[in-house]
């Protein structure tokens, strides 16, 4: 039996009479605003959540971890820890300085003394580390277009922890873990580690692990930063609050991680295992895919179902933690029961419903069966996720001057509110250009920079459950590919390229500017003077010479009612 050790862990942190003090010479000192990722990993070195590391790391160390899942003096650590900063914040930083690091509100949480700093080899790290240097793996993605050039490392003085609005009461640090546990007088704990809500079949696993370990249950969901596209972690915690009755409540507990996970696969495992150690825990459990980061760029598993649980099981008696390996469960019909997949009874019907299948059935508005999960967290997931029909989206038009789209764009705005159901916002490029962007010439840096607050706005309308309807010519593809980016985050995108010709535009010439441009009045005038780049891919394309404005307005209808985005 693993012996308990609930003894307090080491932390980084100061005193507090010697935080204030050092918070007010820290003001001195070159500051580096820490990113979200760098704000989660400091959190956990300081409250001892990442023990024995004392800082970001070396280049020795991070040569070792790299190489070999150990730090420079054999201790085993297999994940990265780096901090990462820009050429030119790196230049203003010597050797042997101090630095502060702020949070993004610019609040000092803690100094560093620099004792390294070095270009990393990201191709490397991705292959040792994550297996490929694949941009398919969200972590090398990150690595090669949103981490710094250069690296830091060095010691770590804490000040403050980051300060965390949200859930508070359910935020543990490891300290707080170990002396809840001691109060609780438990001995054996085993952790459930998690990114997404618990449906039934992780309640029947975690469950069937604390019986097996004759464990409590440490229920430890990941509210940093988890894999893009996942349920964020609000919804989550409301989820998990909604299934913790459904344990006995002298058993389990529910605690927040605030940690950056990288999608690691069995390095992340035990990674995981040697955080949960840290917060006092004795048992993990370690699943299908663990940290799975999904399939690669020819469309195959980065890692095999149990890389994982093997890792962990080579090291779990070094770590100090016991791994309690599970098989997928699948609900078997006639038995009206979960069971790991080796366990099935032979002949028996097995329902499962996929990640991928759930999704469909909440965009679609489906039903999500009782045995699959509980009412009360499908109803949590149909309130964050509403069915296609009922969440915001933005269709885009996009064409020449005077190609019609703002009549097109007024027309489809009165007919969406007519069916009413859901705001419906208007940002038509003269309507913007007068309110949001009056400062704003024809320039491609004016012209984008233009696009862009039409884009911002529109996704928040999106994200608020609204309809933005654009209407501008936005003549660059890769602005209107941006913006698009921005929008899919939270709703469809739907553009609309109102194809009307130069020449008709021109014959038109409703607000006489063809006129003076060819004249060379107005310089930098699209499609005369200035580039259109023609979508390839619209989702829709409507013509307006031979088709009226109502018609080509319904067109726009059918593709919506097509999309799933009103209801037929
Ligand atoms: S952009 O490129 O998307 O930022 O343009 P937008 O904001 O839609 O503004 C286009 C309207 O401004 C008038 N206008 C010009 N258009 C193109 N090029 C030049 N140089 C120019 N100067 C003024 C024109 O009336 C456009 O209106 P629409 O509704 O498109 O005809």
């Amino acid at each position: 039996m693993m012996a308990p050790n609930l003894a307090p862990i080491p932390e980084l942190y100061v005193s507090y009479d010697s935080a204030q003090k050092l918070k007010l010479e820290a003001g001195n000192l070159v500051s580096h605003d820490l990113t979200q990722r760098q704000t989660c990993d400091l959190e956990l070195l300081m409250n001892g959540g990442f023990n024995p590391l004392k800082g970001f790391l070396s280049e020795e160390d991070y040569d070792s971890v790299v190489d070999t899942m150990r730090l420079a003096d054999g201790q085993l650590w297999p994940m990265p820890v780096t901090l990462d900063v820009s050429e030119s914040f790196a230049e203003r930083v010597e050797i042997g300085q101090d630095i502060a690091l702020r949070d993004q509100e610019g609040v000092i949480l803690a100094t560093m003394t620099v004792t390294d700093k070095w270009v990393p080899n990201k191709s490397r790290e991705a292959e040792k580390v994550f297996g490929a240097d694949d941009q398919a793996h969200p972590a090398v993605n990150q690595l090669h277009n949103h981490t710094g050039k250069v690296y830091l490392g060095g010691p770590v003085t804490g000040i403050q922890q980051p300060v965390h609005y949200d859930f508070k009461a359910r935020r543990d640090t490891p300290n707080e873990l170990r002396a809840y546990f001691r109060k609780m007088g438990w001995q054996r704990i085993v952790a459930f580690q998690t990114r997404n809500p618990l449906h039934r079949a992780h309640q029947e696993l975690t469950f069937r692990a604390a019986k097996e370990a004759q464990a409590n249950l440490l229920i430890h969901p990941v509210v940093g930063m988890t894999k893009p596209g996942d349920v964020d972690h609000f919804t989550r915690v409301r989820c998990y609050e909604a299934v913790l009755d459904k344990y006995p409540s002298s058993t389990t507990h529910l605690s927040l991680l605030n940690l950056a996970m990288r999608m690691g696969g069995p390095r992340e495992a035990l990674w995981h295992a040697i955080i949960r150690k840290n917060h006092g825990l004795t048992h993990f459990i370690v699943g299908r895919d663990h940290a799975g980061p999904g399939k690669n760029s020819q469309g195959e598993d980065f890692y095999g179902p149990y890389d994982a649980q093997e890792l962990v099981r080579q090291h779990q008696e070094e770590v100090g933690i016991e791994m309690v390996d599970f098989k997928h469960m699948v609900y078997v019909q006639e038995k009206a029961q979960y069971y790991p997949i080796d366990e099935v009874p032979e002949g028996a019907t097995v329902l499962n419903i996929s990640g991928t299948e759930l999704r469909r059935r909440l965009a679609e508005g489906l039903e999500i069966p009782e045995w699959f999960s509980f009412p009360e967290v499908v109803r949590e997931l149909r309130r964050t996720k509403p069915p296609r029909a009922k969440q915001g989206f933005t269709v885009f038009f996009t064409g020449l001057s005077g190609s019609g789209k703002s009549t097109i764009a007024n027309a489809l705005m009165v007919k969406l509110m007519e069916m009413g159901g859901r705001p419906v916002s208007l940002l038509d490029g003269d309507i913007v250009r007068k309110n949001l962007s009056s400062e704003l010439g024809f320039s491609k840096e004016h012209r984008d920079l233009n696009i862009r607050r039409i884009g911002f706005v529109a996704s928040e309308i999106t994200k608020n459950g609204g309809i933005a309807i654009c209407a501008p010519i936005a003549p660059y593809a890769t602005t209107r590919r941006a913006v698009r980016e921005d929008v899919e985050n939270h709703g469809a995108f739907v553009e609309v390229h109102v194809a009307t010709s130069l020449e008709e535009c021109e014959r038109r010439d409703r607000k006489g500017l063809y006129k003076l441009a060819r004249e060379g009045k107005i310089k930098e005038f699209t499609g005369i003077s200035d580039p259109y780049d023609v979508p390839e891919t619209p989702e829709l394309r409507v013509e307006t010479e031979g088709t009226d404005v109502d018609n080509c307005a319904h067109q726009v209808i059918l593709k919506l009612e097509q999309m799933g985005l009103i209801a037929g």
